[in-house]
């Protein structure tokens, strides 16, 4: 761990073994990454800009705030509280709209899937209509594309909607969740809406009070767990199919010496996805096999991995901080990007490769990069331009190196269904199980860890959380880069049930489950919020997500999205711990952020700044709330019969990790 002069702090010693490796070849001598740049520059980060006082809302400014210095207020009269809150709320606005955004097109791709425009159809019917009864649509004897339809445009119209009701899916929360929010008046509207609501007030001369900014930055958020990213979310699934358990690898070592390496990286599945159909088609291989290549081998990067990983299969080659590394491989053909934490860099680490770094997305262009753009009408027409592209490279490639031994086993596929079934078994799917075991004793609460990663902790800082809890017995639930930088740790397979305390272990070995839960990529974190409401309704854990005994982090965050996450948990209630604030600045707002926003919300955020302490909160927290709940009498040690195994698992494991459960 660097210190930089100033005292920011950056992690420049690079704990992967397979980023190590790579690194050490001599063909990566001129590659620069990350790593070096944070050396470079002595820290990570701009120390004023990180305590969240630093205000250019206005061209009287830029204004440096120091809080307590009667002359460093703005020229507008702006305090630090002020400053920092609109800056907090602007950035969860931006992690909104990079969501919201992202849902539209997921929700025009499902609707043009429903008029037969598309590769793809719609797979899950159940889920459908468990929608469609949300969204009122009538099911009744019609067909599964009337029904997509007429779904789909009711889904859109939530972007834009302008009536004050609410969005649809927020009565999926808990009665006193809901009347929560319709007493501090922050139901969202509508998904657009609450963006620009939030820059509006956040504008020079408009809203000047704190917690005010904080409901707005709420609602805000809010808009995007239950609205945007829950609607991606579904709807992903309906179309793709809800992902169900299956094997995979991840890690450096997936990608094939003798094949076309694609690397598909950001966030939206409708390339991704449509990239997996034309990777197998007879035409492309054929193509593949004419340039001397065994096949195609597609892998994944950051979220769009994760997407097909969590439905196809497919491996994932690395996370947010190895995709420099990836390419230093020399063996990648192409990569291909949508949107969304794709680094600059990227263009010119493949400089020193045969690589082209290819954007399909109007919104995200890069200079060195080429750009093709993907048209969802024309998907597999896109899809097979663009892997002629990387087909045709492959006799280009130089010397390479792949660290074949660097790839680890997963099993991925925990979706809110695939965990109901898995718990209760095929024929009483639900949470009672996990809801008995929590009160039992034999698991102490769930610990959701999310989100990105980032130079500013050890590469290894979400395994280090993660071995604490496990061996707390605490049941983990990850998603985005931490969950594979947690399959890279070895963590995301049932093998892992080894590194729990004697009962988390006992109940992940008799259903045959992983101990930390992947559940998709960041968008997907909806599906945390779904998890933790079922649990309260499935009862005995009080009647709010604020009773549980559970508690979230996105230890290395790194995008804006992972702070309008942050706050959408924490306005439902789920207490969350990042390791810093861009806040710290402004004395009140971060006092509030940090602890009197419990009155309001019933959690706040929490700050921890390693990954021991980081797991002590949260460790801590989860047994506070068991003592609220009075669970926390300690539970004689109980060794399971036959009955609570049946009980568990319904005499049916992982074992097979076929596709069972939900369709
Ligand atoms: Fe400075 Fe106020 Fe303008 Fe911000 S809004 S730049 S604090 S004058
Ligand atoms: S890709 S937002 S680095 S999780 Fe979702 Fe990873 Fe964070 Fe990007």
């Amino acid at each position: 761990m660097a210190t930089s002069k100033t005292g920011c702090e950056g992690c420049t010693d690079i704990t992967c073994s397979s980023s190590k490796l790579i690194l050490e070849q001599d063909i990566a001598k001129n590659v620069t990454t990350a790593y070096d740049r944070v050396k470079a520059r002595g820290m990570a980060a701009c120390l004023f800009g990180s305590q969240g006082t630093c205000c250019k809302n206005c061209n009287m400014g830029p204004c440096q705030i120091i809080d307590g210095v009667e002359d460093m207020i703005g020229v507008c009269g702006a305090t630090a509280d002020t400053v920092a809150a609109r800056n907090f709320a602007r950035t969860v606005a931006a992690g909104a709209a990079s969501h919201g955004d992202h849902a539209r097109e997921m929700v025009k791709g499902f609707i043009e899937t429903a008029k037969g425009n598309t590769p793809h159809e719609i797979k899950d019917v159940e889920k459908l209509h468990s929608l469609a009864k949300i969204f009122d649509v009538e099911t009744e004897g019609r067909d599964k594309n009337d029904i997509a339809l007429e779904l789909g445009e009711k889904a859109l119209a939530e972007f834009g909607s302008q009536d004050d009701n609410g969005l649809t899916m927020l009565k999926r929360a808990t009665p006193k969740r809901q009347e929560i929010w319709k007493k501090l008046g922050i139901e969202p509207r509508g998904v657009d809406r609450e963006v620009v609501e939030m820059m509006h007030r956040t504008h020079m001369g408009v809203d000047q009070e704190y917690k005010n900014i904080m409901l707005q930055a709420s609602r805000c958020a809010l808009s995007d767990g239950w609205g945007s990213s829950m609607l991606s979310t579904e709807l992903t699934d309906i179309m793709f199919g809800t992902p169900v358990p299956r094997r995979s690898i991840v890690d450096l070592g997936v990608l094939k010496p003798d094949e076309v390496n694609v690397t598909v990286h950001g966030h939206e599945p409708l390339l991704a996805e449509s990239l997996c159909i034309a990777a197998q088609d007879p035409e492309m291989l054929a193509l593949a096999k004419k340039q001397g290549a065994k096949g195609i081998n597609l892998v994944g990067v950051c979220c769009t991995g994760n997407e097909i990983l969590m439905r196809r299969g497919i491996p994932v080659a690395s996370g947010f901080v190895q995709q420099e590394i990836v390419l230093a491989t020399g063996a990648v053909e192409a990569m291909v990007g949508d949107v969304q934490c794709v680094m600059q860099s990227v263009t010119e680490v493949a400089k020193n490769f045969h690589t082209d770094i290819i954007t399909t997305n109007y919104r995200a262009k890069m200079p060195g990069a080429v750009h093709i753009q993907f048209e969802e009408h024309a998907a597999l027409e896109s899809a097979k331009e663009i892997l002629t592209k990387a087909i045709m490279n492959y006799k280009k490639r130089g010397k390479f190196f792949i660290p074949e031994e660097s790839k680890v086993d997963v099993v991925v596929g925990f979706s809110f269904e695939t965990i109901n079934y898995v718990l209760g078994g095929r024929f009483r799917a639900s949470f009672r199980p996990l809801n008995d075991n929590i009160i039992n004793g034999r698991i102490r609460g769930v610990a959701a860890i999310v989100g990105c990663d980032n130079f500013k902790m050890p590469d290894d800082s979400h395994e280090v959380i993660v071995r604490e809890l496990l061996k707390n017995n605490i049941l983990v639930l990850a998603s985005g880069c931490a969950a594979t930088s947690l399959g890279k740790a070895g963590l995301v397979n049932p093998e892992a049930a080894k590194y729990c305390g004697d009962s988390l272990r006992e109940v992940c070995e008799t259903v045959g489950m992983p101990p930390v839960l992947h559940v998709g990529s960041c968008v997907d974190n909806s599906r945390l919020l779904i998890a933790l409401t079922q649990m309260v309704l499935q009862g005995g854990l009080g009647d709010d997500i604020t009773d549980l005994p559970a508690i979230g982090t996105a230890p290395l965050w790194m995008s804006e999205k992972a702070v309008a996450i942050g706050q959408y948990f924490v306005a439902s209630g789920a207490q969350v711990v990042f390791q810093d604030l861009q806040t710290s600045g402004a004395k009140e707002f971060n006092k509030y952020l940090l602890g009197d926003m419990m009155d309001t919300y019933g959690a706040h955020w929490n700050v921890a700044k390693d990954p021991k302490e980081i797991a002590r909160v949260m460790i801590a927290a989860i047994e506070s709330k068991r003592d609220a709940l009075g669970i926390n009498k300690k539970a004689e040690r109980v060794l399971f019969d036959m009955n609570m195994r049946r009980d568990l698992s319904d005499g049916k494991g992982l074992e097979d990790v076929g596709c069972h459960g939900p369709a």
